[in-house]
Order: structure tokens, then sequence, then C-alpha cells
């Protein structure tokens, strides 16, 4: 019997090296969570947001062409053992050099083996790309867990994700029912070295009642971690003399959890 033509797709990613990949509409992906409160959440130039040449924010948000109908979603493992996959080096991290080229060869198989048009996705939102995570879960890769992250069956939090536009009309692969933080001791949270996820951000708590994002109850605060990321910033810098080290990120809410492991 002839494969089902998003097995096809999700099987050429796995070939090319994905851990995980899935299908998203984009429909779903205009109506998820962080499409609908982002635009409200005020300035956070600075938060692991770009800028341009002049050091201003750059503004390409949601502006995505019509013809995109689907995206695929892939992830790749970033086990503990493995850490240098997420080290920062000043042009990016290997891991996300890996995830580009899976997807370049991902993407030219779709357009030659199935006549699919795709587009390619930026990183960052604010210059055209998707919200990651959000794209994940419709896509079936997992939930978002208690550490605001991606949670998966297989991997727990311990991957990292790339998307790419599809201009077809086929069937979302997700979400799917998984829930690992109901009986869990959210240790995720315990060990956050900046306190992060302590108490509900502010800029959640004047949305009133309502919203319970992000994190599942508005306790993940960006401002705070990125504290973090910037004391690891300067970490980096001064590890070697006078050159700039890697930049090791935070990575200790996804280390603790043990879902995956
Ligand atoms: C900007 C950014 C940052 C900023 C701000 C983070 C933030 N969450 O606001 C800073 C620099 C602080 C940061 C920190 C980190 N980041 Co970051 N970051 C991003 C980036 C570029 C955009 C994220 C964003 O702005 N989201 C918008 C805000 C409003 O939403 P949010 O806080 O993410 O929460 C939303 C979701 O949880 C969602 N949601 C919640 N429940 C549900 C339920 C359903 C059904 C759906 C659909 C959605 C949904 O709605 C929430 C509402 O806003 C993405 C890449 C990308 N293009 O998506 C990576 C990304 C999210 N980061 C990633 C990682 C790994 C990290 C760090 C661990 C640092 C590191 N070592 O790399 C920490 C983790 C912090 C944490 N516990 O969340 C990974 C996550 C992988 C995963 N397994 O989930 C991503 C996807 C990049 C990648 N390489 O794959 N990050
Ligand atoms: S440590 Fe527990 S609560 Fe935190 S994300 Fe993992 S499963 Fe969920
Ligand atoms: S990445 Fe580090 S600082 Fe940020 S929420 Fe996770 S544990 Fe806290």
């Amino acid at each position: 019997m002839k494969m089902k033509i998003e097995q096809q797709i999700i099987r050429m990613a796995v070939e090319n090296g994905a851990t995980l990949a899935g299908l998203a509409d984009v429909r779903a992906l205009k109506a998820s969570p962080s499409h609908v409160i982002y635009s409200q959440m005020g300035d956070y130039t600075g938060v692991g947001t770009v800028k341009d040449g002049g050091g201003l924010p750059v503004h390409q948000l949601f502006n995505w062409p019509d013809s995109a109908k689907f995206a695929l979603v892939i992830g790749l493992a970033h086990p503990k053992d493995r850490p240098e996959l997420d080290w920062w080096d000043g042009k990016g991290t290997p891991g996300n050099r890996m995830l580009i080229d899976i997807m370049a060869r991902t993407r030219k198989r779709i357009e030659a083996d199935l006549n699919i048009g795709t587009q390619p996705l930026h990183y960052y939102v604010e210059k055209g790309g998707v919200f990651l995570k959000d794209a994940a879960v419709l896509a079936g890769l997992g939930c978002i867990g208690r550490n605001n992250l991606l949670v998966t069956p297989s991997c727990g939090p311990r991957l990292r994700l790339r998307a790419l536009f599809l201009e077809a009309e086929i069937d979302p692969t997700g979400p799917v029912s998984f829930d690992p933080c109901k009986d869990c001791r959210v240790d995720c949270r315990r060990v956050c070295p900046e306190k992060a996820m302590n108490q509900k951000a502010p800029v959640f708590e004047s949305f009133g009642k309502d919203t319970d994002l992000p994190a599942r109850d508005g306790a993940y605060d960006r401002q705070i971690c990125n504290i973090r990321m910037e004391k690891d910033v300067a970490a980096g810098r001064k590890n070697t003399a006078g050159e700039p080290g890697p930049i090791k990120y935070c990575r200790r809410c996804e280390f603790i959890c043990p879902v995956g492991k």
C-alpha cells in the first residue's frame, strides 16, 4: 500500500537526521497561544529578540505568505552527554547548524520527490519565523511542560527545533494527548538559579485570570530568565584569556526533567 504523503514527509526528515518530525496547520498556528498574546506583551527588545544593523528591533512578525498552508517541524535531540551541541560560538550552535542542514536536505527531497513547494523559515519570529514550541505542540511532538518548554515522550525537553513552510493542504499530525507534568515533583522550577518560575509574571498578571500561559500558570518570567542568559554571555567572554569562549546557556530546567531519560 502507498504511504500517505504525511508519512512520506516525516520519513524524509527522519532519514535526513531529524530525531522527531510532525506537521502543523498554519491556520492553527495563527491562533496559537503565543500568537494571541505576543503582541499584548509590550516591548521585549533585548530579551532574545533580534535587531537590525542599526540596533533597532526588526518587525516582520507573522508576515507569512498566503501560500504557506502547513509547517513541517523537526526536532534534534540535545542530550546531556552532548552539551557542545548547544554552545554558542559567535555564529550559532553546532546543533542549530545540523538542524539547518537536515532541513535543507529534506526540503530538496520534498520539492523533487513530492512536487510540493516550500518556504524556508528564519529562527527568529521577528524575522518571519514561527513560534517553534507552539508549532511542535500542534504537530504532535509533545506538550508544553511546567518548565515552559516543549516536553517530548522520547527526549523530554532536551531537543531543539526548526520549521519549514509547505505549500500543500495535508493533514496535521497533532496535537496529542500527553501530560507528564500532572504527577511530577516539578523539580524544573526548583532548580532555576534565578527563580524565574516562582510566581506569575507581572505582564501576565495584568492580563487577568483568564491567562494561564506561559508554563501553564503564567509563572515563567522571560525577563528574569534572561538575566541568567546575560550572566552566561559574560561568563563565556571571560573563560578564555581575551578570546570569547563558547557561551553555555543555562539548561537546568531541561536537564532535571525526568521525562525521556
Ligand atoms: C526569545 C526566545 C528566548 C528568550 C525568551 C523566552 C520566552 N519563552 O519568552 C530567552 C532568551 C529568555 C530564552 C530562554 C530559553 N530558551 Co529560547 N527561544 C526564544 C525564541 C527565539 C522565541 C520564543 C518566544 O518569544 N516565545 C513567545 C513567548 C510569548 O511565549 P513562551 O514564553 O514561549 O510561552 C508560550 C508557549 O509556552 C505556548 N504554550 C503554552 N501552552 C501551550 C499549549 C498549546 C496547546 C500550544 C499550542 C502552545 C502553548 O504559549 C505560551 C504563551 O505565550 C524560540 C525560538 C522560536 N522561534 O520559537 C527559542 C526557544 C523557545 N528557546 C529554547 C531554549 C532551549 C531556551 C533555553 C533553555 C536556553 C537555551 N539553553 O537554549 C531557555 C529556556 C527558558 C524556558 N524555561 O522557557 C528552545 C526550546 C526547545 C524546547 N524543548 O522547548 C527554542 C524553541 C529554540 C530552539 N533552538 O529550539 N529563549
Ligand atoms: S520536571 Fe516534571 S513538571 Fe517539570 S517539565 Fe518535566 S515533567 Fe513537567
Ligand atoms: S533556562 Fe535557566 S534561568 Fe531560564 S528558566 Fe530555565 S533554569 Fe531558569
